[in-house]
This record gives structure tokens, C-alpha cells and sequence, in this order.
């Protein structure tokens, strides 16, 4: 039976260009109006940030963070709609200003394990069984501040509490090598992995795997993908793309080199991703040049792509390759790919 893939992004995907440099350019969008978008666009499930569903939950009791988030739950049901997964978001708020689980400060450290909790009591009431944990500011801007292994230390801790908190969510770390830190303790899978097993229930700690993350960090996100599979640990992919070592630019799939695409989705398809309810999740920005109105294409084209490149898998002649592979004609293997790839 072919795969049958089903597609989600989190409404951050849907923006209005601010950058560090400059302001808004296009109009934003209420959640209830990106909502609209995912079934028009062929996307179901919806990735969420804990105050993509819940606004301003510092300010509300857990009572009335799990009630608003259950209101949310109804609201994507009527668009006929899941929610994929919760993350906190542990970047913003000033007590996560040195980190969030690896802050200096115990206080702080607390603020991040309390929010953690609401994020699960919102991914419970959304009904869905994954937390990812980009874990965006646990690291260092220069190395003397912080530990590196006390750090690990410290990130085994929080997961812990988080796994011993709702026995039954799993969490999927989203590794990624810099950006806003200098160092990220948690770079790549294989460090992402590592941890997982350090944790108290191994089984129920996986991985997020970003495209632009992998290349960041200098890697295949494809072999990152297979070394996950390898692991029974990709519970979740953001697929986009990268043009080299800078900022990250979240980029439509497959818009730098459709080929590093092509065996991101050659991987998935070879090993069945999805067959355990697995999103194919996008995790793209429009460009800031992009004008209101026409500024989801970056999502719709990303999902396009995904789908031409499963046809040009599936069309790839294995044979013929099993074959060049076995005669070590990599050269001759090499062309079959980019005439492939070319439509030949
Ligand atoms: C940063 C990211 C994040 C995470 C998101 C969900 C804003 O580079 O990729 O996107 O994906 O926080 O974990
Ligand atoms: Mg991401």
C-alpha cells in the first residue's frame, strides 16, 4: 500500500514579515482566520505553541488554561482540523532570558518546568499525545556562563518531571545547532538521541527533525532522518530549506537543492513515515517581499513539491539502481538521480 500523507504547519507559518530589521508588511491574521486556511491549502493537523492556543496563559490558573484551550479543541473540530502538537514557548518571557530548563537562576528554571506543565495540560485538552521542545535558548552566548554538563544534567531533570507529569505524552526534541544562541547544548539528532536515553522513560522521548536545523549544523537532514528511523524516535519532521551557513531562513521545500529534498522524502517514503499517524510538517516562511493576500504560497508550494518528489521516488527505476549500486558505478548512479530529477 502506497503512503498516504497527511500535512500540518503552526500558524506562525502564516505571518506578517516583520524581521529584525523591520516592521509588518502585511496584514495580520487572527487565528480563527488561519484556520480557514488548512483545509483550502490540503493541510489537517496544526502544530501549536502553548499561547497559539492559550494567549497570555501566565496570567490565567490552570483551571482556566485547560477550559480555553478545550474551547480551542471545539474550534478545530468545526474546521475539521487536529491539533499535531503543543511546544512551549520558552523564549520570550524575561525569566527564559539565560535559558529556559539550563537557566543559572533555580527561579527561572522553575518558571520553565511550570509553563511545561501548562503546555501539556493544553496538549492533553487539544487531544493530542506529542510536546516538541525546540529547545531555543539552552545554550551559550559565550562558553564560561554555563556548564555543558551540568546543562545535560539539567535538561534529563526537566524532561523527567515533564514525563512524570502525564504519563501518557511523549516529547519530541527539536534539535538545532545556533540561532538565538551561539552554542546550542542539543545541536543535532544524534545529541537530541543521547539525551532521550538518558531520560526516565526512553521510549516516550523522540525527535522533531528540522531540514534548515540539519544544515545548519552541517549535516544531511536526511541521514539525520534515517539515523531518527534508525532509532524509532522521528515522530515529527519540519521539512524547508536552507541556502548555507546564515541566519535561518526557513525556506520553501525543496527551493535550494531539490535533490537534498528528494532523498528527505526517499527516506521517509522507504521506511513508511506516517504509518503510525506521523505528520509531514512544514515549517516554512514567506518572504518578506510577499504581498497580503498571496502570502500562504510558500505552504501550498512546499506541500507540492513534497508530493512531486513522492511521485519521482516512486517512479525512480530501483532496479536500475540496485544494479549500479552493485557494479560500484556511482558516477553512472549519480547521473540516473539528476536525469531523474530533471524529468528524464
Ligand atoms: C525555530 C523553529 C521553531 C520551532 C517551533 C516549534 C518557530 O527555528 O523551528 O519555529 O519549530 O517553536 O517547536
Ligand atoms: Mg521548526
Amino acid at each position: 500500500m502506497a503512503n498516504q500523507y497527511k500535512f500540518s504547519f503552526g500558524p506562525w507559518n502564516i505571518h506578517c514579515g516583520a524581521d529584525p530589521f523591520g516592521p509588518v508588511v502585511r496584514d495580520e491574521l487572527s487565528f480563527d482566520e488561519k484556520l480557514t486556511f488548512y483545509r483550502k491549502l490540503g493541510f489537517e493537523g496544526v502544530q501549536f505553541h502553548d499561547d497559539d492556543a492559550v494567549p497570555d496563559l501566565n496570567e490565567l490558573t490552570p483551571q482556566q488554561v485547560a477550559n480555553r484551550a478545550k474551547a480551542v479543541k471545539k474550534q478545530l473540530e468545526d474546521h475539521g482540523l487536529e491539533a499535531e502538537f503543543v511546544a512551549p514557548r520558552l523564549w520570550e518571557d524575561p525569566r527564559t532570558i539565560d535559558g529556559a530548563y539550563t537557566a543559572n537562576d533555580p527561579q527561572h528554571r522553575e518558571y520553565a518546568l511550570e509553563r511545561s506543565r501548562r503546555t501539556i495540560d493544553i496538549a492533553n485538552a487539544l487531544e493530542t499525545d506529542l510536546v516538541v521542545l525546540w529547545l531555543a535558548r539552552e545554550g551559550t552566548y559565550i562558553r564560561e556562563s554555563k556548564d555543558s554538563k551540568k546543562a545535560v544534567d539539567l535538561l534529563v531533570q526537566a524532561i523527567n518531571a515533564m514525563l512524570d507529569y502525564e504519563p501518557h505524552m511523549r516529547f519530541a526534541i527539536e534539535p538545532k545547532p545556533n540561532e538565538p544562541m551561539d552554542q546550542a547544548f542539543i545541536p543535532t539528532t544524534g545529541h537530541a538521541i543521547g539525551l532521550a536515553y538518558l531520560c526516565n522513560d526512553p521510549s516516550r522521548v523522540g525527535v522533531n527533525i528540522e531540514s534548515a536545523h540539519a544544515i545548519l549544523a552541517g549535516l544531511d537532514p536526511s541521514d539525520e532522518m534515517g539515523y531518527a528511523l534508525a532509532h524509532n524516535k522521528l515522530w515529527t519532521v519540519h521539512l524547508n530549506d536552507q541556502n548555507g551557513l546564515k541566519f535561518d531562513e526557513d525556506k520553501t521545500f525543496g527551493s535550494v537543492d531539490i535533490r537534498r529534498a528528494f532523498n528527505q522524502v526517499r527516506i521517509l517514503e522507504t521506511y513508511n513515515y506516517g504509518q503510525n499517524g506521523e505528520y509531514v510538517g512544514l515549517d516554512v516562511k514567506a518572504m518578506r517581499t510577499q504581498k497580503s493576500g498571496v502570502s500562504s504560497k510558500h505552504l501550498i508550494n512546499s506541500r507540492r513539491i513534497f508530493l512531486r518528489l513522492v511521485d519521482l521516488v516512486r517512479s525512480l527505476d530501483e532496479q536500475h539502481t540496485q544494479d549500479l549500486i552493485k557494479q560500484r558505478d556511482y558516477e553512472e548512479l549519480d547521473f540516473v538521480i539528476l536525469n531523474h530529477l530533471m524529468g528524464g
